[in-house]
C-alpha cells in the first residue's frame, strides 16, 4: 500500500524539478559580426545557472537554456545591455519534456 502511494509522489518531484528548466530566447538589436556574437556567447556563459548559450547572428538572437529559476529576464536583459546591445524581444519556452507530460 505505501508503495503504491510513494510512486506518485515522486512523479510529482521528478516534473516539479523539471518544470524549472527551461529555454529563454532574446531577440536582440545591434549584433553586426563574429566579435558581437563572441561577446555575447561569453557574457553569458559567466553568468551562473545558465547552462547552454547558443548566438546566432543570422537569426539576431541570444538562446539561453537554465536549469533553475533563475537568472531572471531583468538579469538577462541587462546582461545584455551591459554587453553594448539592446535587447528587443524575451521568449521562455517550457522545456518540451513539461509539454510531453501535459
Ligand atoms: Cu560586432
Amino acid at each position: 500500500m505505501k508503495k503504491v502511494l510513494l510512486l506518485p509522489l515522486f512523479t510529482v518531484i521528478f516534473f516539479a524539478q523539471l518544470a524549472s528548466a527551461k529555454t529563454i530566447e532574446v531577440d536582440v538589436h545591434g549584433m553586426t559580426c563574429a566579435l558581437c556574437v563572441d561577446s555575447l556567447n561569453r557574457t553569458f556563459e559567466k553568468m551562473a545557472d545558465v547552462s547552454k548559450v547558443k548566438v546566432s547572428m543570422k537569426m539576431k538572437k541570444v538562446r539561453l537554456e537554465t536549469e533553475s529559476e533563475s537568472p531572471t529576464i531583468e538579469k538577462i536583459k541587462q546582461a545584455i545591455l551591459d554587453a553594448g546591445f539592446t535587447p528587443t524581444k524575451v521568449t521562455v519556452i517550457a522545456d518540451a519534456r513539461i509539454k510531453e507530460s501535459n
